[in-house]
């Protein structure tokens, strides 16, 4: 009997291993066993700091080693993890903290005095913790302990909370348990053939499944290191490049690389493996990619509140344009998505998957949960795709209104909710379109109310103010109307074809 599954099995292990876990820019590095007794006094601090098992932490820091050691903290002293993208702004994280019933809100330093009102009127306590390691929670964790008692967990207790943006514009928190983590984990690591002498180049943020989970949990359970960069920069990945044995990353960080005239083949001949997902990747980008490096990118499809459903396969055929089989484990269905009966192979519909990677649902949102997750355990993704003969599955579209770009999902209510409040504008609709760099770009069309001119200057601070960087419209458009069919439901994809070649030239 284990006492906390997920940390004995990701970090106990690696007690008093002195071998390097993290390789760290200006030829530093961090050992497995210092991480964890950075990670242990951290626990202490949080301890001191009031939180108990089950307790949530809200953490908005920058990517760091000491970031990662929250981590594993959390996860030894049973506190639900809740990573938070760091563009997110004051409005944004008053809503997460606040919903969550957040504890603790351990933030950059920077950011301590934006944020504390933020943390006061949701009754969290505050700690800050920097890039360089410095803050707060360091100061109250140096006097701590570099071993802690590990808090008892069962498999079913929750392990963290991600936040995903719905299409009625209000989050959800997507309880994650640590059976959740650790089972898909497990197969991950089996499926990709990752061992201990894996060294992944690892450039994604920690604050979202891709980077968190299927990156840092695949290489824990594996046993290999990580070349740890603060953020995906074309220079620094092709200086590191031939360290490592392989790379996860959303289909940005591989066209950014097919633009770069010294990623050659030379470059990456020794790799193991390259893998993408959290957005399509272009067959056309599958097709250029080999062509300059031999090596077929390894696609896969997860979610947030799955963790990953589906993987093409290391050994067999990779095919472009499909995210492969079912991982062991995972039942997938594609059904009629308005009765939801299950539809023959080779027709197009619902996703729906079930297995022990499926979260126990949305936090404090029962009718949601309800709506999404079946009591038979099928979870609802809202993707659209359809089985081949040999059983690849292929996303070809969405049910839920969502752009990604550059990997982070923008849902387009949120927006619409802020665009309709500003002065002078009737309505509004957010679309994505194809944008070279991103995959998608966020177009906002507004119409103005009779005889208004609305100031586009104003709309755009407005939403500068309330709404993370990357969900920002690329281009605000003022429109008479909008295209509606005669049912008087919004034309989003009259919208989209319009528009398709702005970025892109087309
Ligand atoms: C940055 N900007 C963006 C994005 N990122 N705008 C739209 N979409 C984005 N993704 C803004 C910046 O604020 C900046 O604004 C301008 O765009 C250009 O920034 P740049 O320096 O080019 O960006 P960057 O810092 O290089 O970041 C681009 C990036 C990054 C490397 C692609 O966004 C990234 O790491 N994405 C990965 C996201 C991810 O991990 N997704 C996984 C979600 P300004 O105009 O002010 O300069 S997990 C998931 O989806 C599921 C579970 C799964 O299957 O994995
Ligand atoms: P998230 O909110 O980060 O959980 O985003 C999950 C969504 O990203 C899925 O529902 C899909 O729409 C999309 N996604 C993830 N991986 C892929 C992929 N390989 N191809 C297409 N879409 C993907």
């Amino acid at each position: 009997m284990m006492a906390n599954p997920l940390y004995d099995r990701l970090f106990g292990r690696h007690a008093g291993n002195a071998a390097t876990f993290l390789h760290l820019p200006g030829n530093q590095s961090l050992s497995h066993d210092a991480f964890l007794r950075l990670a242990a006094r951290y626990a202490h601090a949080f301890r001191a700091a009031g939180l108990g098992p089950g307790d949530r932490l809200a953490m908005q820091v920058e990517k760091s080693p000491a970031a990662l050691a929250v981590y594993a903290a959390a996860v030894q002293a049973g506190i639900v993890f809740l990573p938070l993208n760091t563009a997110y702004t004051a409005q944004e994280l008053r809503y997460f903290v606040t919903d969550s019933g957040a504890k603790l809100l351990l933030c950059d330093p920077a950011r301590a005095e934006a944020l504390r009102p933020v943390a006061e009127d949701a009754g969290a306590a505050m700690l800050t913790l920097g890039a360089d390691g410095q803050g707060t929670l360091p100061e109250a964790a140096s006097a701590q302990p570099e071993s802690f008692g590990t808090t008892p967990r069962d498999a079913d207790d929750l392990a963290a909370f991600l936040y995903t943006s719905g299409t009625t514009g209000r989050s959800k928190g997507a309880m994650l348990t640590q059976a959740n983590l650790l089972s898909n984990a497990e197969v991950l690591v089996d499926y990709w053939r990752f061992t201990g002498d894996d060294v992944l180049l690892h450039a994604l943020p920690i604050f979202h499944t891709h980077g968190l989970f299927v990156a840092t949990n695949v290489m824990l359970l594996a046993g290999g290191s990580m070349i740890f960069l603060p953020k995906f920069d074309t220079d620094q990945v092709i200086a590191q490049l031939p360290r490592a044995t392989a790379m996860m990353g959303v289909p940005t960080f591989y066209t950014r690389l097919l633009d770069d005239p010294r990623f050659t083949r030379d470059l990456v001949s020794h790799m193991r493996l390259f893998i993408s997902g959290s957005a399509p990747l272009l067959a056309d980008t599958h097709a250029a990619f080999e062509a300059r490096t031999g090596h077929r990118i390894l696609e896969r499809y997860g979610m947030t509140e799955t963790n990953m459903n589906t993987s093409n396969p290391y050994e067999g055929e990779r095919r472009a344009g499909t995210v492969g089989f079912p991982l062991p484990g995972v039942e997938l269905r594609i059904t009629d998505p308005e009765t939801g009966e299950a539809r023959p192979q080779g027709e197009v519909g619902m996703i729906e998957v079930r297995g022990p990677n499926v979260f126990k649902g949305y936090w404090n949102m029962p009718e949601k949960t309800a709506q999404e997750l079946r009591e038979t355990g099928f979870f609802i993704t809202g993707d659209l795709g359809v089985i081949d003969a040999r059983g690849y599955v292929s996303i070809v579209g969405r049910a839920k209104d969502l752009i990604i770009s550059g990997g982070y999902n923008i849902y387009p209510k949120e927006i619409e909710m802020l665009l309709d409040a500003q002065p002078g504008v009737l309505e509004s609709a957010v679309v994505g379109v194809p944008h070279p760099d991103f995959g998608e770009a966020v177009l906002g069309f507004l119409v103005p109310e009779k005889g208004a001119t609305p100031d586009l200057e104003t709309i755009a601070a407005a939403v500068g103010a309330a709404l993370a960087r990357f969900k920002h419209p690329r281009k605000l458009i003022v429109l008479d109307e909008l295209p509606r069919n005669t049912m008087g439901k919004v034309q989003k994809n009259v919208l989209r074809a319009e528009y398709a070649g702005l970025f892109t030239g087309g």
